[in-house]
């Protein structure tokens, strides 16, 4: 599953290539260096020999001279520039200059890179020795200040201290990028500051368990020691059993086998070892079990109807059922995980949210699970661009500083194609599914009708359509959309479970029907005395993204963009195709190109001259916010050309406020030893 099939980018021509190259502004001149685009679309850098009208020759480094046309040479940093650890302090920015300065760091081990405000790591395939002890405890006293997952988590610890605001840390890339490895090393950094055994090293510890359980292949090697870690977490010994009795039960539904019964193909499961075992396992009878295994009860009107299954339905209806006793123990796991974190833990009302979701993918072949995930990428993709380039740049104009705006690509188009009521991509989706005669053909069928004027739509050959995502256009093959979305779980399972005697009967109860004020999709559900029904499965994940997102809204984010170097994955390859693609898509150059002129820190006036204010040699008590302000700027030093005063805030380009937080630390710490050697005096 992860190798990855992208586009490869169409580099030259690229409407965004023109936008990002300084070109135009690059008059070429003798001894120059300049890249050079090679016809397998990678960049070589040449020295200008000579230039003449609109024709320049260079010389590669192979010895080759080659007369090219001025304009497609993009301009070159100076040597002194090479492996910069922030895209900002580059020169010339453009596509070529930004690949071959991260490629330069990354054969050197180096693989963070500041761009801006956003920390972007490019996976290293291999043990890197840049993390552990030494390394925590260097970016906690601040002696190393390379950008690192560590740095950035120090800075989002600060930042919730200074700003009392809830903090977030964004971890995004394609599937394989290092999201997973990288958000570890983030809460590593946590549970180090926590001292070894606060309540962050108790997250740590129970990311093994999720890990095991949310990842198919280790549940095959489950072992007596992860058995590392629920005891951690406070499970009981009781519920351990249970836990493994769950699991038992979903490896021997398995092994449950069906025989034909009667003339029109109907099957039943056979009465073997497999199906008395699962009926053990989950707490009922066997004549129970059979029945949910072989029959399916459709309400129409008012009346029910008994249907009875043919061998493909009843082994959908099988693996339906192991796969909700799967993701219900899930649910409940990560459930008495939070329970058992709260306990009797001191909360301090601030957090850090630490996100690391399923990448972007796009593969040969897409079906609905890339459609969500994907979906939910493009969402994130909008939470990005909202808080580096609109509400950034809203500010700067609503506080009436100077500024020009810099354009980025938005997303909202593809949003819109998946959202719009009725006739989105989910809409039309759900629509189709509860229509009885509704076909993943029927439904293509409708998205060609409907869609087509959608500049992020095209409709393809028999079942499939495409949709240009801000990360490139994805395929999507419709087979199987309408079973999927409708959720193959049934009634007459749902029942079964809700009834059995299993030891963990919580798990069943609450997670199978989630009640709300209109039918949305299929028929009116009645279970457990209340009136449910079931919800389709694209709009439950659109429903949980939205919550996802409304949490992040309020929290002040920190982002770190993952990208994946080659596809084998192996350590130390390259590919320029595909790290430019991945860059393209995150827009990591319009960030560095706003956050170059852009003021990231701001201010209150207020908040600023109370916290800053005691700095001050001349008493200005008295005074206004502003002259408060204005007298720390003046006492500081800070050059004009550093920051912006705005109606209500200061705005300040990156590192200015540091000094001051310096000073005013050091001054804190040393009215804090006199006043503690006074205490000491007193006693
Ligand atoms: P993902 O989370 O982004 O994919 P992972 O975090 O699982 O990707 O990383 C994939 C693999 O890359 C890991 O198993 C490691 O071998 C390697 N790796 C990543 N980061 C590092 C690092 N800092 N140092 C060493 N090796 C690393 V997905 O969850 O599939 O979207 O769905
Ligand atoms: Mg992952």
């Amino acid at each position: 599953l992860d190798t990855v099939v992208m586009p490869l980018p169409l580099i030259s021509t690229s409407r965004r290539e023109r936008r990002w190259s300084d070109t135009s502004s690059y008059a070429t001149n003798k001894k120059l260096q300049s890249w050079f685009q090679l016809p397998n679309g990678n960049w070589e850098l040449g020295k200008i020999l000579s230039t003449s009208g609109t024709e320049s020759t260079i010389s590669l480094p192979d010895g080759k001279v080659l007369k090219v046309k001025t304009e497609s040479l993009v301009p070159a940093n100076p040597d002194i520039l090479d492996g910069v650890d922030d895209l900002m302090q580059l020169s010339y920015l453009n596509e070529p200059s930004v690949l071959y300065n991260l490629q330069y760091r990354y054969n050197r081990d180096m693989i963070y890179t500041k761009a801006g405000p956003v920390l972007v790591a490019i996976n290293p395939f291999k043990e890197v020795p840049l993390y552990g002890n030494n390394y925590i405890e260097a970016y906690k006293n601040k002696s190393m200040e390379s950008p690192h997952v560590y740095a950035i988590t120090d800075m989002a610890i600060r930042e919730m201290i200074r700003d009392e605001v809830n903090q977030s840390i964004i971890i995004s890339g394609e599937s394989g990028a290092g999201k997973t490895e990288t958000a570890k090393i983030a809460m590593q950094y946590l549970a180090a500051l926590g001292g070894g055994s606060g309540i962050e090293y108790e997250i740590l510890k129970t990311n093994p368990i999720l890990e095991a359980f949310g990842n198919a292949k280790t549940l095959r090697n489950d072992n007596s020691s992860r058995f590392e870690a629920l005891d951690i977490v406070h499970v009981s010994k009781e519920n351990q059993e249970s836990v493994f009795a769950m699991l038992a039960a979903v490896l021997w539904l398995g092994n449950v086998s069906f025989s034909v019964v009667d003339n029109e193909n109907h099957v039943e499961p056979m009465e073997d070892e497999g199906l008395t075992t699962v009926a053990k396992l989950i707490g009922c009878n066997v004549g129970e079990l059979k029945l949910a295994l072989s029959t399916r009860k459709m309400r129409v009107g008012n009346d029910t109807i008994v249907q009875k299954l043919t061998l493909s339905q009843a082994i959908d209806t099988r693996d339906a059922l192991a796969k909700s006793i799967y993701s219900c123990l899930f649910d409940w796991l990560v459930e008495q995980v939070n329970k058992s974190l709260a306990v009797g833990k001191r909360r301090t009302g601030r957090s850090i949210s630490i996100l690391d979701i399923y990448g972007f993918e796009s593969f040969e072949r897409n079906s609905f699970e890339q459609f969500c995930i994907n979906y939910a990428n493009e969402r994130l993709q909008q939470h990005f661009n909202r808080h580096l380039f609109k509400l950034e740049q809203e500010e700067y104009i609503q506080d009436g500083i100077d500024w020009a705006k810099v354009e980025f690509e938005d997303n909202q188009d593809c949003l819109n194609l998946f959202e719009k009521k009725p006739l989105g991509l989910l809409s039309l989706l759900d629509e189709e599914s509860t229509f009885p005669n509704g076909t993943d053909l029927t439904f293509a069928n409708k998205l060609k009708q409907h869609l087509n004027s959608n500049s992020c739509f095209r409709g393809e050959r028999g079942k499939a359509f495409s949709v240009s995502h801000y990360a490139g256009e994805v395929t999507y093959d419709t087979t199987g959309f309408l079973e999927k979305n409708r959720d193959l779980l049934h009634l007459d399972s749902i029942q079964l479970l809700s009834s059995c005697s299993c030891h963990l009967p919580q798990i069943f109860a609450s997670n199978m029907l989630i009640q709300t004020e209109k039918p949305i999709v299929g028929h009116l559900y009645k279970a457990g005395g209340a009136d449910s029904q079931k919800l389709s499965v694209a709009t439950k994940f659109k429903g949980q993204l939205f919550q996802l997102m409304q949490r992040l809204e309020n929290t002040t984010p920190h982002f770190i963009r993952c990208i994946k170097p080659n596809n084998s994955p192996s350590p130390g390859s390259y590919e320029q195709g595909l790290v430019l693609q991945q860059l393209r898509c995150c827009g990591v150059l319009e960030v560095v190109r706003i956050s170059r002129c852009g003021f990231p820190t701001r201010m209150l006036h207020q908040k600023f001259a109370r916290r800053y204010g005691f700095l001050l040699l001349e008493n200005v008590a008295s005074q206004d916010p502003l002259s408060v302000s204005v007298a720390i700027l003046h006492q500081f030093n800070i050059m004009p050309e550093m920051y912006q005063v705005g109606y209500t805030k200061l705005f300040f380009r990156t590192g200015q406020i540091g000094v001051l937080e310096d000073t005013r630390n050091r001054t804190l710490h040393g009215i804090l030893r006199v006043q503690s050697c006074f205490r000491g005096h007193q006693a």
